[in-house]
C-alpha cells in the first residue's frame, strides 16, 4: 500500500484558488490570489503539507502571462512545477454557437488556432497534457446538425493533433449537458474514445467526475478505459445534481472508493500507467486552500482503502460464485480507517501527521489574507 502511495500524485487546478460561485452570486474571499503567482503559491502551500500535489494545472488564458518560462521557475522555486494545460473556447462572443465545430470556418479556425497557442505553451512550460473541454452543443432539437458537427469536430481536433509534440498528449473530456441542454457534440466516454482513437496513440480521454448521469456506473467506464488504454486522466470532483464541482469524495466517498479499486486494477497507479490524477473543483463558500488539502487527503485516503482489497480472496469467491463473500472482501476495505496508516506514512516523510491542522497553525492564510489587498481576485474567467 505505502508503494502505491508514495506514486500518487495529483495535479491541482489553479482556478480552485480563485473566486468562484453559481449563476446566483460569487461570494469573494479575502486573500484570493491575483495573479497566476499567488495562484502557484498556494498550490505549492497544499503540496508542502501534504506532498501530494507537485504540479499546478493552468487554463489559458486565464493564466496567461508574458514569460512562461519565467513562471516555470517561479513555480520551481515554491517546490511545483506546472502541470496540463486546459485551453478556453468557451468565453467568447466568437463561441455563441460552437468553437471546433462551428458552422463558421473562420470561428473554427480560431478556435484550432487557440490551441496552437496552448500547445507553445506547453513547448515552454514542459507540459504533456492538452486538456480540450468543450463547451459546443445545442439547445434545441433541430437548432443544429448533430453529423455535421461530429465531422467538423473530427477534422478540427485531427488538424490540433497534428502540432501534439511526441512527449505531449490531447486529452479530450466529454460532459453530458451544460452549457448546452439538449446535445453536447462530447456527450460521454464512448463519443471521446471514437474521436481520441480515430486521433492515434497520443490522444487520451479525460474523466470528470462529475459529467455523468445520475446512477452512472463510473467505475465501469474507469475499467472500459483502462482496458483500451485510453484513459488520459481524471478530473476529480464531487456531485449530488448536476455539475457540482464539489470536494472529491464528499458527496460519495464509497463510489471514489469503486473508482480507486478500478485504477489500481487496471494498473492506472503504476508509474508509467499514463493517467493523471486531476482535481477540477470550486470552492464557492469554503476555504479554499483547506479545500484542495482535504479534496487530495480524501484521494489518498481511498487510494489506501482500495490498495487493501484482498484480491486473491476476492477471486476465490468470485470463482465460486460465492456473492457475499465477495462483497465482504470488498467491504472490509471500504469500512478500514487507514488514518492513523496515513499520519504514520506523512511522519515518515517528514510531513505534518495532519495537514489540515498544520495549514490553520502555518499563519499562511492569516498572511494572505494581509498581503493581498487591492489588484482584482482572481475568478472564472480571470
Ligand atoms: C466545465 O464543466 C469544466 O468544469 C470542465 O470540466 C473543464 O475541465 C473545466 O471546466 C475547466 O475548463
Ligand atoms: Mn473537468
Amino acid at each position: 500500500m505505502e508503494r502505491l502511495l508514495d506514486n500518487l500524485s495529483i495535479d491541482l487546478p489553479s482556478w480552485a484558488f480563485g473566486n468562484s460561485g453559481t449563476r446566483f452570486k460569487v461570494f469573494p474571499a479575502s486573500g484570493t490570489p491575483r495573479t497566476v503567482e499567488e495562484k502557484i503559491a498556494d498550490a505549492a502551500a497544499v503540496h508542502r503539507l501534504t506532498g501530494l500535489a507537485p504540479t499546478v494545472a493552468l487554463h489559458i488564458p486565464w493564466d496567461t502571462v508574458a514569460d512562461y518560462r519565467a513562471l516555470g521557475t517561479y513555480a520551481e522555486d515554491l517546490g511545483i512545477g506546472l502541470g496540463t494545460i486546459n485551453s478556453n473556447t468557451f468565453q467568447d462572443e466568437d463561441y455563441k454557437f460552437g468553437s471546433l465545430t462551428n458552422v463558421e470556418k473562420k470561428v473554427r479556425q480560431k478556435a484550432i488556432d487557440h490551441h496552437l497557442e496552448c500547445i507553445e505553451v506547453m513547448n515552454v512550460t514542459g507540459s504533456r497534457d492538452l486538456k480540450i473541454w468543450l463547451a459546443d452543443g445545442t439547445n434545441y432539437p433541430g437548432q443544429g446538425d448533430i453529423r455535421w458537427r461530429q465531422d467538423r469536430l473530427s477534422e478540427s481536433l485531427a488538424t490540433i493533433y497534428q502540432h501534439i509534440g511526441a512527449d505531449q498528449r490531447l486529452v479530450l473530456e466529454y460532459k453530458f449537458f451544460e452549457p448546452a441542454m439538449y446535445m453536447t457534440d462530447v456527450p460521454d466516454w464512448g463519443s471521446a474514445y471514437v474521436h481520441v482513437a480515430a486521433l492515434g496513440e497520443r490522444a487520451v480521454v479525460c474523466l470528470d467526475t462529475g459529467h455523468h448521469a445520475p446512477g452512472t456506473n463510473i467505475e465501469f467506464i474507469v475499467a472500459q478505459l483502462l482496458r483500451l488504454r485510453k484513459l488520459g486522466s481524471f478530473d476529480f470532483n464531487s456531485r449530488f445534481y448536476a455539475d457540482d464541482d464539489l470536494i472529491v469524495g464528499a458527496a460519495d466517498p464509497f463510489q471514489l472508493f469503486r473508482i480507486l479499486f478500478e485504477v489500481i486494477r487496471g494498473g492506472g497507479l503504476a508509474p508509467d500507467s499514463g493517467v493523471a490524477l486531476m482535481l477540477d473543483q470550486c470552492h464557492n463558500i469554503e476555504a479554499k486552500i483547506p479545500g484542495q488539502i482535504r479534496s487530495v487527503l480524501n484521494v489518498q485516503e481511498m487510494t489506501a482503502r482500495a490498495a487493501l482489497v484482498d484480491t486473491e480472496a476476492m477471486a476465490v469467491a468470485q470463482e465460486s460464485g460465492d456473492v457475499l463473500g465477495a462483497n465482504a472482501v470488498f467491504m472490509d476495505a471500504f469500512y478500514t480507517d487507514v488514518r492513523p496508516r496515513l499520519a504514520r506514512w506523512r511522519a515518515d516523510r517528514g510531513l505534518p501527521e495532519d495537514p489540515m491542522a498544520a495549514f490553520a497553525r502555518s499563519g499562511y492564510q492569516r498572511q494572505i489574507d494581509a498581503e493581498r489587498c487591492g489588484g482584482t481576485q482572481s475568478g472564472w474567467g480571470a
